[in-house]
C-alpha cells in the first residue's frame, strides 16, 4: 500500500515519520508532482493537481475538523473524504470559548483596561442567568463547549440541522427552531461547518434577533459572519461586541476594521489547532480498519457537505 502526503504549510518530516512507524512495511511519501499515484492521502488544502493523479485514491485524511476547502476542488472518484475527530481539538475549543464568554460576562477586559491606569474599582456582579449561552452546532466540537459551558451553569441552548439531546443544554433543530434559539440568546458560538447552508448565517437579520447586548464567538469558519453587519450592530449598541478567531481572508488583512475595533477581539485561528500526536494515531487507526474492510467514523457526507 502507498500512503502519499500532501499538506501545505505543514512541515511534513514528522509526519511522515509518524506515518512510517504506524506502517512500516508500507510506502510512506511525500508527493511530488508526477509521483506513482497512492491508495491512501492524508492531506491539508492539497493541490488540484495532487487529487487529479489519484484515479485509485481509497480514501483522503484530512488533517482538519473542517472539509469545506477541500470540498470546494474536483475530489478523486472513489475516494472516501474523512475529516479529523476530535483528536484533540474539542477540550482546546472548551477552553477557548468557555474563556472568551467568562471575559465578557465577568467584564475582565475592563478590568485589564482599569488596572493599566492604576485604577481600583469594582463592577456590580453580573447575573448568569442574564447570559444565556447559545452555541451553534453540537457536533464533535460543539457537544463538547456546551457542556463545558453548563459546567459553569451559564443557561446553554443548542441550535443543530437534526434533533439532539445533550445533558443541561436545552436543544433547537433546524429552520424551525431557529428563530426561538436566537431569540433567547445573548451570547452566540458559531460552531457549524461550513456549508451552502450555513455561510452568512450570523448577518444582521440573525443578529438582530439576539437578546440586546449580544456577544458573538466566531470559531468555526470567517464566512458563516457577514463582517459589516457585525460592526454595523456593535457600534449601534445593540451587540457589546465580538471574539473572532476565523476569518473570510487569512491572515487577516492589516487594513480590515476588525484589528483596530475597541469591542472585537481577534486571535489567529488558533482555538483549536491540529495536534500532531494525536491525529496521526487516529488516521492511522483509520487507514488500517479501512484496509481491513471495515467502517470507519468520520466520513464525510459530499451530498451534505460536513
Ligand atoms: P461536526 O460535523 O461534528 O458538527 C457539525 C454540527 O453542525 C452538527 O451538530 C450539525 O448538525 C450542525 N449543522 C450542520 N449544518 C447545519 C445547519 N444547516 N443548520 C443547523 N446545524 C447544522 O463538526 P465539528 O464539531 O467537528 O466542527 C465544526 C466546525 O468547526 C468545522 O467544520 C470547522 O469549520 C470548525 N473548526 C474550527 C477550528 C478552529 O481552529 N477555529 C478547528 C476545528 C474545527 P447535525 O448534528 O444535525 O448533523
Ligand atoms: C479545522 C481547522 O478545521 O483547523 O480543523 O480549522
Amino acid at each position: 500500500m502507498k500512503i502519499s502526503f500532501c499538506c501545505t504549510d505543514t512541515k511534513a518530516e514528522p509526519w511522515l515519520a509518524g506515518l512510517r512507524a504506524a506502517f512500516p512495511a508500507d510506502v510512506v511519501e511525500q508527493w511530488v508532482p508526477g509521483a506513482e499515484p497512492a491508495d491512501y492521502a492524508v492531506v491539508w488544502a492539497p493541490p488540484q493537481q495532487f487529487l487529479d493523479e489519484q484515479p485509485q485514491l481509497k480514501a483522503l485524511f484530512n488533517i482538519g475538523a473542517g472539509v469545506d476547502a477541500m470540498l470546494k476542488l474536483r475530489l478523486p472518484p472513489r475516494a472516501a473524504v474523512v475529516r479529523l475527530d476530535d483528536a484533540g481539538m474539542s477540550v482546546q475549543m472548551a477552553e477557548y470559548v468557555c474563556h472568551a464568554v467568562i471575559r465578557h460576562f465577568r467584564e475582565f477586559d475592563a478590568y485589564e483596561a482599569d488596572v493599566k491606569l492604576g485604577k481600583w474599582s469594582y463592577r456590580k456582579p453580573r447575573l448568569r442567568a442574564d447570559f444565556p449561552v447559545g452555541v451553534m452546532g453540537l457536533g464533535v466540537l460543539g457537544e463538547r463547549v456546551a457542556k463545558a459551558l453548563a459546567q459553569f451553569d451559564f443557561p446553554v441552548r443548542g441550535w443543530s440541522r437534526s434533533s439532539r439531546e445533550v445533558a443541561g443544554v436545552q436543544c433547537f433543530s433546524g429552520d424551525a427552531g431557529f428563530q426561538d434559539f436566537l431569540s433567547g440568546t445573548r451570547i452566540l458560538v458559531c460552531l457549524l461547518p461550513l456549508t451552502s447552508g450555513t455561510e452568512n448565517v450570523m448577518d444582521r437579520q440573525t443578529l438582530s434577533r439576539l437578546l440586546p447586548g449580544g456577544y458573538v464567538i466566531n470559531v468555526a469558519r470567517g464566512a458563516h459572519l457577514v463582517d459589516e453587519d457585525l460592526i454595523a450592530l456593535i457600534d449601534s449598541g445593540h451587540l457589546a461586541g465580538a471574539t473572532l478567531d476565523v476569518f473570510r481572508t487569512e491572515p487577516l488583512p492589516a487594513e480590515h476594521a476588525f484589528w483596530q475595533h475597541p469591542k472585537i477581539t481577534v486571535t489567529p485561528h488558533t482555538s483549536a489547532r491540529t495536534l500532531r500526536e494525536e491525529s496521526i494515531a487516529q488516521i492511522a487507526g483509520k487507514m488500517a480498519a479501512m484496509s481491513r474492510g471495515e467502517p470507519v467514523a468520520g466520513i464525510v457526507d459530499l451530498q451534505r457537505g460536513y
